[in-house]
Formats: C-alpha cells, structure tokens, sequence
C-alpha cells in the first residue's frame, strides 16, 4: 500500500493529481480544507503504484509528503504510522456504514445501498439495517431483495401472542402518558370477557400523581372488578392476598426514563418471587431515543415483552422497532388508536413491518391490524 497527501488551491487539481501520481484506481482516504488549500490523502497498491506512477506534476500542485513504500526499509516506521491511520479510518468509515463489512461494502454498492436508504427512511439505526443487509443472500433484483429484508426484519420482531407467556400476574411499566392504563384496562378487559370479572383483579402502584387512579378506578367499577392501591411490599402482599386466585393486572405509575423509581417498581414487584409479566409499553410517537432509554433501565432477560402503544400516532415506526429487537424484547401486542377493548391488536411482524414501510413512503392513515383475541 502506498500512501500519499497532496495539497492544492482546490479539489480538482488535487484530484488531477491524484490521477497522474496514483492512477485511476487511487483510493481516496480523505478529503479536507487546510489553511485555504484541499488536502487530500490518497492510497494506491504498490504494484499499482510502480505500474502507473508518473513523475510528471501539473505546476501549482506539490505533494504534501514524499511517497511512503513497502518496500523501503528506512520508511518503516513512517509506514507503520500511516498503516494505522488508514486502520483508524476504515474504522470510522465502517462505523459510518453501520458496522458492514469493509470489503463488502466497497463491493456491492448497487442494489444494497438502495436497501439500505429505504432501511434507514423506515427509521431503523444504521447497526440495524447492516446486520439486515449482512443477512441477505446475494441478490441481483431489488424488489426481491426488499422483500427478504422484510421479512428478515419481521421475524427479527419475535411477534408472540401474549398468552404463550405464563404468568398470572402481569405487570405494566413505562414512561408517563405511554398508554400503561390504557393497557391495564384492555388486557384486563380481555379477561374479564372470557373468564368473567370474578377472576381478575387490579393493582396500582400510580400513587404520585393526585387523580392518577381515577382512571383505573372508574373503569374497575364499571366492570366490577377489585382495585387495591399499593404503595410497599407489605401492601403489595397484601392485595395479592385478597384477590387470590384472580388474574391481576399491576399499573405502575409513569417515570421519566431517567427516574430510579422505574427500576424500584420493578424490584418491588420481582421481590414477590412469583412467576410475572413484565411487560414495556413503548409508544411508537415517542422519540426512539426516549425509548431506548426508557429499555435501558432493565437488564436484558428482565422484562417479557413488549406492547408498542399510539402506532396511529407515529410519524414513522422504525425507530420503536429498532429499539425492541435490540433490546430482544418480544412484541406482544400494539395499540392504534384511543378505545379501551377494540384497540389493541394481535402483535403481527409482517403487519408492523408493512406499517412501518408505507409511514416511510406515504404519510398517512393506514388501516387497522387485527384485534387482539384470546382463545376460550
Ligand atoms: N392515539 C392513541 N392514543 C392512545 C393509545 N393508547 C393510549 N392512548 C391515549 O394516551 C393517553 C394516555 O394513556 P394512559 O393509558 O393514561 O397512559 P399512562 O399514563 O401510561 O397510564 C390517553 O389519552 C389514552 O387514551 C393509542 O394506541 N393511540
Ligand atoms: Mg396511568
């Protein structure tokens, strides 16, 4: 490898440059403004270099440095010095390309750069469309190409059906206004249709805010279920107690995703050592980083899954998808729209990666996914 700078008072005369020292095949390391003038570090193969190297140079143009070889001994160090810059910048440029592979992505910039625009237009990071892509078999036609990504993303997704996870206590976190009432009041409501209210029963831990039960409470009333507030373990136990044998439903109130009184709920809730749903609810109008965040405050196989809240809401669903296939969540069920029974919907990979694409193309209403049953 032979590496050269070159400075000249703009790009295309460094770049002839370029041309006539290195060739055609020159590889262009970097390219920045110094002092008024374009330097630009250019690479080349040595056998290249020795093939087609010219010593002529066009007037105002001087290389910054003296040629570097592999095959001069007194130039190894400089040699060494400069290996590891390169190192550094393939580093920074396969970061940039979401941790691709360096060869390949030089490779094959056609139909995969077009999938990975449209990856990251749905919303996805970077890390995930280059996992998406490194996935791909070789693929010569783009729409076939698009068409395994999603599906490769759908499956990514670990759409479950809520019920395959066991557990008769389930608990419901996440930040404030997310829809974890909402989801309480839906799932319980499920329960109450298939089984009748006299097994099910709530318990709020939301005893911050003033008003924050009212919600909760009206709706138990109406259906006439039991809702007990706790606020310690010992209360905690004690509600339990009382709706022995009932399916509970555990409200928790909304924290910041910084709050340690997240991450307190759910130690309150796991120092019961019975078998609980943990389950996120992450709105999907929610800013990506606000959700990771919110994910962040549980270790990986803390939680069960999630429910992703206000699809109907979301400016684009990629960013929401992205945080829970990379903190291997499950997707359990979403919501789309603000009525309590009918609008919680069966978690569908396909159907959420369908959304996800026609938000990215289209901004626009899409119709509703299919309600959320239960069997029985
Ligand atoms: N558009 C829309 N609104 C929702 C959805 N889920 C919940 N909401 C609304 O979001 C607001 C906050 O919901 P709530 O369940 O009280 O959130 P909590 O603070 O997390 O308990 C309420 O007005 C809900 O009706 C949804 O899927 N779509
Ligand atoms: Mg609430």
């Amino acid at each position: 490898m032979r590496i050269e700078r070159y400075t000249a008072r703009d790009s295309r005369s460094a770049m002839a440059q370029v041309r006539a020292e290195l060739g055609a095949d020159a590889l262009i390391l970097a390219n920045k403004r110094v002092g008024g003038q374009i330097e630009i570090t250019a690479a080349v193969d040595v056998e290249h270099a020795v093939a087609t190297a010219l010593p002529a140079r066009s007037g105002n143009v001087q290389p910054a440095r003296r040629s570097v070889s592999a095959d001069t001994p007194a130039n190894e160090i400089q040699l060494k010095a400069l290996e590891k810059e390169l190192d550094r910048l393939r580093g920074i440029l396969e970061k940039e390309l979401g941790g691709r592979n360096w060869q390949e992505a030089t490779v094959a910039r056609g139909p995969l750069s077009a999938l990975r625009q449209r990856l990251l237009r749905m919303g996805l990071s970077r890390v995930l469309a280059g996992e998406l892509l490194d996935s791909l078999p070789s693929i010569e036609r783009l729409d076939k190409g698009w068409q395994l990504i999603q599906l490769s993303l759908a499956e990514r997704l670990q759409a479950k059906h809520i019920e395959q996870i066991p557990g008769k206590i389930t608990a419901v976190y996440g930040g404030t206004g997310v829809g974890k009432t909402s989801t309480v009041a839906r799932l319980a409501g499920a329960d109450i249709q298939r089984l009748g209210p006299e097994m099910v029963g709530l318990i709020t831990l939301d005893n911050y805010r003033i008003g924050a039960q009212e919600q909760l409470a009206s709706f138990a009333d109406t259906l006439g279920i039991p809702l007990f507030t706790a606020n310690d373990r010992q209360s905690l136990s004690l509600a339990l107690q009382k709706m022995q044998g009932r399916r509970i439903y555990i409200d928790t109130a909304g924290m910041s995703q910084h709050d340690a009184r997240l991450r307190g709920q759910y130690a309150l809730i796991s120092e019961l050592r019975k078998p609980v749903r943990h389950l996120l609810v992450l709105a999907a109008s929610a800013q990506a980083s606000q959700c990771r965040a919110l994910a962040a405050n549980f270790s990986p196989r803390a939680l069960s899954g999630a429910i992703i809240s206000k699809v109907d809401e979301a400016q684009s669903l990629g960013g929401v998808l992205d945080v829970v296939i990379s903190a291997g969540l499950p997707v359990l069920a979403y919501s789309s729209g603000q009525r309590i029974p009918d609008d919680l919907c069966e978690a569908d990979g396909i159907e959420l990666v369908r959304r996800a694409v026609q938000l990215a193309e289209v901004s626009g209403a899409s119709p509703a996914g299919r309600p959320l049953r239960f069997a029985g």
